[in-house]
């Protein structure tokens, strides 16, 4: 039975406070909402991506295919608004965690490089960056050319070994992830005693189905959102509210750390 509390309930709290401290594995499975505070726009609900752009016409490799311009220019515009964004307490806490406890670690679907410029072990990228940039026909050819000039075709970035268009190193509807991330990933959930999934919609896939698998390996499920999820069923506690103001809260070593 999942207990749905607000976040300042400080009897839920201190229980989540002794769930992770006494976990000897636990993941962070993080979504856009960790980096909502930090001024990074969400994708779904109020003030999303997606209530502006079609996700078919700018995050599918058919869209990149029909007008990689326009594609570059909006992810040109992208990292233009992340790099005026730094991580927010959220971010910070979850890093310091992962320092301390080598066994913390942070499974992200952002790609907006906020955990790994919190500092601490790198988190695993289930979805790309935004400030890398791959070839679209060798495998192996990745960069991280930045800006990126999407004023005509010619100016677009094209790599140096075999002259083909260079696309964000970001993973599109209908594409596979990493295969080498998403095994890591899904070794972390299974084996974790604890998954904390922290400002995800929870509906994109296969992202969303770690927490299940954490489950499946007899591991405990809490929410961090500021909205019910699908997710909200399956965990133990769902804390409503930001991240950056309730992550602090369960991870700092003193209840009074932000
Ligand atoms: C706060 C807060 C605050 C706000 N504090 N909280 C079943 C049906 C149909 C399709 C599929 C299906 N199963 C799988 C699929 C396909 C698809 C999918 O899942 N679709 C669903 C949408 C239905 N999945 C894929 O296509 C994946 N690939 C795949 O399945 O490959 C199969 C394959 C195998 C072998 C060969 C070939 C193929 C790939 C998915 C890639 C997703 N990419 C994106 C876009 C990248 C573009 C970009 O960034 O430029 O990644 S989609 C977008 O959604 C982005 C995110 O990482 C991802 C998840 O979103 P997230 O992070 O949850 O954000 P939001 O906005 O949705 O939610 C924010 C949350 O925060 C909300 O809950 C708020 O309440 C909360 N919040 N403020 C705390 N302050
Ligand atoms: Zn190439």
């Amino acid at each position: 039975m999942t207990r749905v509390t607000d976040a300042l309930d400080p009897e839920t709290v201190e229980r989540v406070r002794a769930l992770v401290q006494s976990a000897a594995r636990v993941i962070a499975l993080t979504g856009a909402g960790v980096s909502a505070e930090s001024g990074v726009p969400t994708f779904r609900g109020a003030g999303g991506l997606w209530n502006s752009v079609r996700a078919e016409d700018l995050a599918t490799p058919e869209a990149f295919g029909r007008d990689p311009r326009l594609v570059w220019e909006w992810y040109g515009w992208r990292r233009a608004l992340v790099l005026q964004c730094a991580p927010n307490a959220a971010h910070r806490a979850l890093a310091d965690a992962s320092r301390r406890h080598p066994s913390c670690r942070v499974i992200t679907q952002n790609v907006d490089g906020l955990h790994a410029a919190a500092g601490g072990p790198a988190p695993l990228e289930l979805h790309g960056s935004l400030f890398r940039i791959r070839c679209t026909r060798c495998p192996d050819r990745r960069d991280d050319r930045d800006p990126i000039d999407a004023s005509s075709y010619e100016t677009l970035p094209h790599c140096e070994r075999c002259g083909s268009l260079m696309r964000p190193d970001i993973v599109w509807f209908g594409e596979a992830l990493d295969e080498t991330v998403l095994s890591e990933a899904c070794r972390l959930a299974t084996a974790a005693q604890l998954c904390l999934v922290i400002g995800t919609s929870a509906v994109v896939y296969p992202a969303a189905g770690l927490a299940k698998l954490t489950l499946r390996g007899g591991g405990t499920v809490i929410e961090v959102n500021v909205d019910a999820t699908p997710l909200t069923d399956i965990a133990t506690f769902s804390l409503r509210g930001p991240a950056a103001e309730i992550v602090p809260r369960l991870l700092g070593e003193t209840q009074s750390a932000t």
